[in-house]
């Protein structure tokens, strides 16, 4: 139709540049039906003011009109409208057409097309294939180095070993140790390549005594049971206990600097490994707070009269870093208490605007692991926003932390986790994008069953809506500028939220209980497949939590932290990875193309991925009939006749990679059927 053969994006086909510089001349297009437009004006922010778009060519089905600007440094903000022959008038944003009488209508600003001169993220990070690694439960390659029962004491209780790698994470998971390490993703780099995976994200690795090591005790290094642990465990405890007259508290006790020296040794290993292989890494980068551990606070004391150590922050009021924390009374600089993040006296938050050699400090530890030997390639921020007290420190801290990053290696990339509106941090000079969870996970859950990501509730007004799934990432979307939507962590799961192939139980029911039984019980490998296929086909940076490509369940935090199931692997789920990422990384269309919605009804949605020559249609049925497809792919530019063929359909039962004719495109129109619980992609260039 006239309005649906309407189309602009950022992609280099509608604008090019399509991340511009500063003084860059940019191009500027539109596609509207072939002469359905008098006139097409390019309307900038100052929605009075428009540049004449010009017709620059002419296929069977559309016109192409063109403007171009020169811009300075500032953010270009801009849309379109479009003069019908009959007087009509029709603008065109990112939330799609609309009827526009009155000439300057009540718009939201926030669907504007925008840019930022000179706002680039790295190239390799876009559309990169990712893979989220929790380290102590993805391989572990060297037994020698695992924590033993009782090696110390943390919050409620001592350290404890599960020898049983199948056994499942328990209610005390933050001291229990799988043995999980960087020898084991070594070990299994061949895996990863072959499965297609171009980046580890590994959650912290650093010091710390926790399973999850959120809580950083030592930021200048790998922690041991991570890397190398070269001493009798057993033996050093025992002299430790001998000579100081009680059990050890705390790791970095017992363990010497040779270790902490092979471990980073083994870290610039698997950095160095992974660059051969062409691959990249990015650290989890916990700078919000650390943990009560650390020299800097020695809540414990247990760096207290250390040699070479200065008193911590809760040893003494005149310690050197007192300034790093905010301590609610000013006492003795003992019995007071410090702020917390989120009130965990385990996590004091640190206090930045009072410290500038505090921010110097992490400034420099980011720098370091940038740097020789590790070379790691960007950093994952967690709690990002909440960094500072104010917002406005935590921009300026933020705009500092990318010129000191981004001066290392101006290719390093810099993702902060964040829930909510990411507009303001993602403004080309903070942050490069963000952990995608309301643009991706959220959407996707929803759609596909109406599960939350995190709590076993449900979103029955979005479970199968698939107008609002397009609707709510359109929405969301538009809230990125392109260069941070193209690295987009697009995740289905993760360390923090349940499993996707657990949230699709919805299918039989709530699930009450946690562990495997329950979980397990009644899942739809079909939706998971489905969900697969969306994460593969979709704008932005597919990232794997470990295990879900071998078909591991589990709820929320701690349960979505079990082991990789070495030996039991889901077999055809990793065979659906490995199928989906080797498409999305031959027909660069999945990762660059432009996309836009085909078909949105009860349990079904259908898009496409196109650029000038090549196209991609995914459909997906999330329903339990077989139903017919008939899809307009003529908007997405298939001339008529054209064939498209499969690339990989799923299925409840598996997917098959079968390169057969489904469809030719006769009146615009591609008509196919799917069956129950199904995806497919077809292109016009396999
Ligand atoms: C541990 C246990 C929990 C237990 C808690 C309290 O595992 O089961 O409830 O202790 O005893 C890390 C560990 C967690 C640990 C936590 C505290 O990984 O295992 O919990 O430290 O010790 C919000 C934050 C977001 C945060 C998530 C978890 O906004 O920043 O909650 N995510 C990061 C990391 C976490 C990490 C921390 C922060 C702390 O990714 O792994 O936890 O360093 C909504 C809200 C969000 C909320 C989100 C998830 O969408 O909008 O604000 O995120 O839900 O709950
Ligand atoms: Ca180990």
């Amino acid at each position: 139709s006239i309005l649906s053969a309407v189309f602009s994006d950022e992609s280099p086909d509608y604008r090019f540049p399509s991340e511009p510089d500063c003084g860059d001349s940019v191009r500027i297009r539109l596609r509207v039906a072939k002469d359905s437009a008098e006139r097409v004006i390019l309307l900038f922010e100052s929605i009075t003011v428009g540049t004449m778009m010009y017709k620059i060519k002419s296929d069977d089905f559309f016109d192409y009109y063109e403007a171009g600007i020169i811009c300075n440094e500032n953010e270009v903000i801009y849309r379109f409208l479009i003069e019908c022959p009959d007087g009509t008038k029709i603008a065109f944003d990112k939330s799609g057409v609309r009827a526009d009488e009155h000439h300057v209508p009540d718009y939201n600003p926030a669907y504007a097309f925008r840019f930022i001169p000179g706002f680039h993220v790295p190239d390799w990070a876009k559309g990169a294939v990712q893979y989220q690694i929790f380290p102590d439960r993805f391989c572990n390659g060297d037994p020698s180095n695992d924590v033993v029962d009782n090696e110390y004491y943390y919050t409620v209780g001592h350290s404890k070993h599960i020898a049983d790698w199948d056994a499942l994470p328990g209610d005390t998971d933050i001291r229990c140790f799988y043995g999980g390490d960087l020898q084991g993703i070594i070990d299994k780099l061949d895996y990863l390549q072959d499965l297609g995976i171009e980046v580890l994200y590994l959650n912290p690795v650093f010091v710390s005594p926790s399973s999850h090591k959120y809580d950083c005790q030592d930021y200048e290094h790998i922690d041991p049971h991570f890397g190398v642990i070269t001493d009798d465990m057993d033996h050093v405890m025992q002299a430790w206990e001998k000579h100081n007259g009680y059990a050890p508290k705390y790791i970095r006790r017992v363990t010497s600097e040779e270790n902490l020296e092979k471990s980073d040794a083994l870290f610039a290993t698997l950095c160095q490994e992974l660059h051969r292989r062409g691959m990249k890494i990015i650290l989890d980068g916990v700078f919000n707070h650390c943990g009560s551990f650390n020299k800097w606070m020695d809540h414990e004391g247990i760096y207290l009269g250390k040699a070479g150590f200065q008193p911590g922050a809760y040893q003494s009021i005149h310690s050197p870093y007192r300034s790093y924390f905010h301590f609610n009374d000013s006492g003795n600089g003992r019995t007071p208490m410090y702020e917390g993040w989120w009130g965990y006296s385990t996590l004091p938050k640190l206090n930045y605007e009072d410290s500038p050699d505090l921010c110097e400090e992490v400034y420099k530890i980011a720098e370091k692991w940038l740097s020789p030997p590790y070379c790691i390639d960007g950093w994952r921020l967690d709690v990002a926003a909440d960094l500072g007290h104010s917002t406005e420190f935590n921009h300026k801290f933020w705009q500092t932390f990318r010129d000191r990053v981004k001066a290392v290696n101006p290719n390093a990339l810099i993702v902060a986790e964040h829930y909510g509106d990411p507009t303001a941090w993602l403004n080309g000079r903070e942050w490069d994008s963000i952990m995608n969870y309301d643009a991706f996970m959220e959407p996707v859950t929803w759609f596909l069953t109406g599960m939350e990501k995190h709590s076993d509730s449900y979103r029955d007004d979005l479970y199968q809506n698939g107008s609002a799934f397009f609707g709510i990432m359109a929405d969301k979307m538009s809230r990125f500028k392109y260069p941070s939507l193209m690295c987009a962590m697009n995740e289905l799961s993760n360390h923090d939220h349940s499993r996707f192939l657990t949230r699709t139980n919805r299918m039989i029911g709530r699930i009450t209980t946690l562990g495997s039984g329950a979980a397990a019980a009644g899942i739809n490998k079909g939706v998971f497949r489905e969900a697969v296929t969306i994460q593969m086909t979709w704008p932005g940076a597919p990232t794997v939590y470990y295990a879900d490509e071998a078909g591991q369940v589990g709820w929320t935090d701690p349960d979505n932290r079990r082991t990789y199931p070495w030996g039991h692997e889901d077999q055809s789920l990793i065979d659906l990875h490995r199928d989906l990422i080797r498409l999305r990384r031959t027909l660069p269309v999945l990762k660059t193309g432009s996309i836009k919605p085909l078909l949105a009804d009860y349990g079904r949605i259908a898009y496409a991925r196109f650029n000038s020559d090549t196209r991609c249609i995914i459909a997906v049925n999330n329903t339990g009939n077989l139903t017919d497809f008939r899809l307009h792919v003529r908007d997405a530019g298939a001339p008529e006749g054209e064939t498209f063929r499969c690339c990989i359909q799923t299925t409840q039962d598996g997917h098959l990679a079968s390169n057969e004719v489904w469809g030719i495109v006769t009146d615009g129109v591609l008509t196919f059927n799917l069956p129950p619980f199904s995806s497919i992609v077809l292109s016009n260039a396999v």
